[in-house]
């Protein structure tokens, strides 16, 4: 959002790759459902801070609609500017290192308007800017159809570098425009379609920028060095709406196993002997439970592994709170030929944080459990 000079393609990945599944943890969200947050410091004053921007950044210009926040750039006189719109960022509040950073966003696209969902370097106020690192997540100027994603940062000559890659979308369509950042690159999405990507490894490049952490900034300006000075007045006031903005880290590894056998209540089951070592739970009839006490760093998406054995079959477990409600999830236990034959069936379940009791209920028995695993 800042300066913009000719684009050089340093340290560029190559494109294609297909979005993987990550153990991402939501950790900072603003849903925009009936206000805005507090997190966010609404920046006020006139020109864009080196963009010449025709706008002044007001906080007035920032509401929030249907769930949605508005960004209005509005044909209005003040503080010595012809138009009106706003700027806000998490300077002060909240600042990331690495992480998935995702906006779902509907622009106005109409001549003179330069929206921007992007990231500055925390260290800004102490370095200055391009060696803070800039990194462009989503900018769209003008009533183009091609949305942007681009870095900016400090060259070891000291001169403003660049990098940046594009496609063609629908802007005015509601789209979630995203980057993942880790300490090895930053890569860049549209609804899920990863079309650029940077490589930062070990500073390549002198890119050491981003390996700090950055803070977020919505805005829409009102012309500027980029978009030019050529306004369609007509067409405003231009909105552009942010259904939610929200930051997600690759979680901490977890991975807790419970022996079966060390429950802390039990309804209807004995233990016995194990012959992988130990003791299993076995006896295990229709509405029989079992519930352990677990603790669970942060709440989201695990794989829960049952070590099983069964004779015949035939049994389902279904993993709940204890008490019942809610329940997690259920999962069928298959022969695996003898009641000491064991092996390891699982499922995904969604969990709360924290210290609870989980429970096993059998909808259906006819098998022993050894132990149980939750990794994320
Ligand atoms: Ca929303
Ligand atoms: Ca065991």
């Amino acid at each position: 959002m800042k300066l913009r000079t000719l684009l050089v393609s340093v340290g560029a990945l190559a494109l294609g790759h297909v979005a993987h599944a990550q153990s991402w943890q939501l950790v900072w969200a603003d849903e925009f459902n009936g206000s805005i947050s507090p997190d966010w410091v609404f920046e006020t004053g006139g020109g864009g801070w080196g963009n010449n921007e025709l706008e002044y950044y007001r906080k007035e210009n920032a509401t929030v609609e249907n769930g949605n926040l508005v960004i209005t750039a509005r044909k209005e006189d003040f503080g010595g500017y012809h138009y009106t719109s706003a700027r806000m960022t998490t300077q002060g509040t909240h600042a990331w290192k690495y992480g998935r950073m995702e906006a779902r966003i509907k622009l106005p696209a109409t001549l003179g308007t330069w929206p921007g969902w992007w990231m500055l370097g925390n260290n800004i106020s102490g370095v200055g800017w391009p060696a803070s690192g800039e990194t462009d997540i989503m900018e769209q100027i003008d009533n183009g159809n091609t949305v942007y994603g681009s870095v900016h940062w400090q060259a070891a000559n000291g001169s403003q570098a660049d990098y940046s890659n594009n496609m063609v979308t629908t802007p005015t369509d509601y789209h979630v425009y995203a980057v993942e950042w880790d300490q090895d690159s930053i890569k860049w999405f549209v609804d899920g379609r990863q079309y650029n990507a940077f490589t930062i490894t070990n500073g390549v490049g002198n890119t050491q920028a981003f390996q700090n952490p950055f803070f977020l900034l919505l805005n829409m300006a009102v012309g500027g060095n980029w978009p030019g000075f050529t306004i369609d007045d007509a067409s405003l006031p231009a909105k552009m709406y942010v259904d939610y903005v929200r930051v997600y880290q690759k979680g901490t590894p977890t991975s807790i196993q419970i022996e079966a056998e060390n429950y802390a209540a039990m309804s209807g089951v004995q233990t016995e002997p194990c012959s992988e070592g130990g003791q299993d739970v076995g006896w295990i009839d229709a509405n029989d439970w079992i519930v352990w006490n677990v603790n669970i760093p942060v709440a989201g998406t695990y794989t829960v592994q049952y070590r099983v054995a069964s004779l015949n079959g035939g049994g389902v477990i279904q993993l709940e709170k204890a008490g019942g409600s809610p329940v997690y999830g259920s999962i069928a236990v298959p022969s695996t030929g003898g009641w000491q034959n064991w092996t390891t069936i699982s499922h995904q379940v969604t969990l709360p944080a924290g210290q609870q009791q989980i429970a096993v209920k059998a909808l259906a028995g006819g098998y022993n459990i050894d132990w149980l695993k939750i990794t994320n």
